[in-house]
């Protein structure tokens, strides 16, 4: 009973994931050729993991040739460091110039017709829905309960009054007690339910995300700036230089003044369903599901912010996990808008300090294991000013073969000069000769 329990959770889970990142990670570019059919299996050895020591552990390294660095921890779980002055005053000012030149787009959209396809097709009962939102198994469903299925938002956030509000607009609660019974949530028709998420068009404020974004290409024949840096986060994380050059471009964000990003982790989960965006270039076509697959975060700030827009860890070092705790039916720790205060671990952000952290727990065999729930962030609402960051993802897919089959897969595509197979970066390379008056 637990597992069937277990198992339409992650189907639920998995469903609602896909058509969700289809709407917000459209623009992540990808390797879009197909494999011409493996080859013999290479092995690859063991992923860095950077000691953390304790809390507030400082060590000297030497990542360019005329300064030192300190790299410094920030907590153990997840397993999380800050280093300042990675990136000169003046690299901060040309990553931002370069995505002010390529421009910015939007972070998110709602996909809403698509989403509700997916609920359409999906194959379970009402019963079978009660069941899995009711987490404590009390035969009632708690707000907090439908405020973890963040997904039944669609990318819009839900809070509890939010909830509160569409149970009276679909008469879903009659007793209005903020719970719904097994009789009550029979009661209800789940049209209405996506009647009425259709009918209220969402602010950006009441987004998941509320921020713009670029990409910009790092690989050979980028701005010598861009290559700087990526070679610097080579020397930073230790690992293989296949893996970080074959990573995805750096991701720069600018948030306005109202701009935030709710707390969520960065890595999909790994269910046996799922392939890495990274290497689906070699991955079994035939497999449903999708998710970027980031063994490690790399968050660099760009600027000092005016007000607000701290990186917040809620249950960063926290003694035990649970996600139930996490989100109560007044104060729901995720909520970056609201309750960063509350969070156990806040970053505030200085112009050339980077912080870099590992999503994924060790699997005991020098590879990826599950992900670490402890890496859950996000980012504070910007009460004052502009906030400007960029991520390097540094991306290992869970399946080890399947890893080394795409680094030899993106090896034999080189040497064969297939450098023009990522058209959408062309424009970045263009910038390679740029004079930039900073
Ligand atoms: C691809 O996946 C399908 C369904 O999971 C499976 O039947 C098939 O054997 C797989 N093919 C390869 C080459 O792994
Ligand atoms: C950003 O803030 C830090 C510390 O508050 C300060 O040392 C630094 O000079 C500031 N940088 C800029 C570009 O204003
Ligand atoms: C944080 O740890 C405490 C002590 O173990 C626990 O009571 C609380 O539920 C934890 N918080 C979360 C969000 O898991
Ligand atoms: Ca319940
Ligand atoms: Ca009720």
């Amino acid at each position: 009973m637990v597992f069937v329990h277990l198992y339409l959770g992650n189907v639920l889970a998995l469903l609602l994931f896909v058509h969700y990142s289809n709407g917000d990670e459209s623009s992540d570019p990808g390797p879009q050729r197909r494999a011409q059919g493996p080859g013999p299996a290479p092995t690859l050895g063991p992923l860095t993991r950077l000691e953390g020591i304790k809390v507030g552990h400082e060590r000297k390294v030497q990542l360019v040739a005329d300064r030192d660095h300190f790299i410094r921890t920030l907590s153990l779980k997840p397993l999380l460091f800050e280093i300042p002055g990675f990136l000169s005053d003046e690299e901060c000012r040309l990553i931002i110039h370069l995505a002010q030149m390529k421009g910015l787009q939007r972070s998110q959209i709602l996909p809403t017709e698509e989403y509700e396809e997916a609920m359409g097709t999906m194959q379970v009962s009402q019963l079978d829905l009660f069941r899995l939102l009711d987490q404590n198994r009390d035969g009632r469903l708690q707000l907090r309960e439908v405020l973890a299925q963040t997904r039944l938002g669609n990318g819009r956030w839900m809070t509890p009054e939010n909830i509160q509000e569409m149970y009276s607009a679909i008469k879903a609660d009659p007793d209005g007690d903020g719970v719904l019974s097994l009789q009550e949530f029979s009661d209800m028709d789940l049209r209405d339910f996506h009647k009425y998420m259709r009918s209220h068009e969402a602010a950006s404020s009441e987004l998941v995300r509320n921020s713009h974004h670029t990409w910009l290409y790092q690989g050979e024949g980028a701005h010598h700036i861009m290559r700087a840096i990526r070679q610097r986060v080579l020397r930073l994380t230790r690992l293989s230089p296949e893996i970080v050059e074959l990573s995805e471009p750096l991701q720069v964000v600018r948030y306005g003044e109202g701009g935030h990003y709710h707390a969520h982790v960065d890595s999909g989960p790994v269910y046996p369903e799922t392939i890495c965006s990274h290497t689906k270039l070699v991955a079994n076509e035939s497999v449903p599901f999708e998710t970027s697959c980031r063994y490690m975060t790399v968050l660099f700030y760009l600027n000092n912010v005016t007000g607000g827009g701290e990186t917040v860890f809620p249950v960063a070092d926290n003694r035990t996990y649970d996600e139930m705790s996490l989100i109560q039916d007044d104060v729901d720790l995720r909520d970056t808008r609201r309750h960063c205060d509350k969070g156990n671990l806040r970053v505030k952000p200085q112009q050339g300090t980077a912080v870099f952290w590992y999503n994924y727990l060790p699997d005991g065999q020098g590879w990826v294991g599950d992900v670490d729930d402890y890496s859950l962030h996000g980012g504070c609402l910007v009460t004052s000013g502009t906030k400007w960051i960029a991520n390097n993802w540094i991306n290992v897919d869970p399946s080890r073969a399947r890893q080394a089959l795409f680094q030899q897969e993106m090896a034999r595509l080189a040497r064969e000069g297939g450098t023009d197979s990522q058209p959408e970066w062309a424009l970045d390379r263009a910038y390679r000769d740029a004079r930039v008056e900073l």
